[in-house]
């Protein structure tokens, strides 16, 4: 198992989640091929969206739904400071995931997070697992509560 699967196996498990961690050969690198790998809604697929907070420096999370975008005035408001897109460099040193893999949790740093209410509509729901090929279900609340992830309207389809 890469190491970048096996922090988020222990961090699933941690908060006593099953971490039934699937590999797509074909690859999981963007929602769009995420939910034709696993056969699922768009919508089900988790997208883990980095920001860097231009005051803090801190890297702060969208979990979006995978056929939302996130709106930057809207994630301003719940940051409290202006967002910058941040770069694969930034995404690697604070999540400790490459950009295509990042996964809700298991990250390197702790990461302030939010979560798309759109998530909540369905049984479960699908996120990457550290890897671009590797993605795990969860039931959507408790993995946002894993996450440590607020529920907020932040999205737009
Ligand atoms: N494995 C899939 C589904 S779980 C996945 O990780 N999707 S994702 O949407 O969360 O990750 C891809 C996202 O990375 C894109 O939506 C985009 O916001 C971001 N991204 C892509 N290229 C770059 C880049 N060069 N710099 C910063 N962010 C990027």
């Amino acid at each position: 198992m890469s190491e970048s699967v096996a922090r988020v196996v222990a961090a699933l498990r941690g908060h006593g989640l099953a971490a039934q961690v699937v590999e797509y050969p074909e690859g999981t690198r963007t929602a769009a091929e995420a939910a034709a790998a696993v056969g699922c809604d768009v919508d089900q697929i988790v997208k883990s969206i980095a920001f860097r907070g231009e005051a803090s420096g801190r890297c702060l999370l969208f979990l979006t739904a995978g056929g939302n975008r996130v709106d930057p005035q809207l994630a301003m408001g719940l940051a409290g400071e202006p967002l910058a897109k941040a770069d694969a460099d930034f995404v690697r040193v604070e999540t400790g995931f490459a950009i295509g893999g990042v996964a809700p949790v298991g990250h390197a740093r702790p990461i302030r997070a939010w979560g798309d209410p759109r998530l909540l509509d369905f049984p479960r729901v699908w996120a990457a697992a550290g890897t671009p090929r590797h993605v795990f279900p969860a039931e959507p609340r408790a993995l946002l509560s894993a996450a440590g992830a607020e529920v907020a309207h932040f999205a737009l389809r």
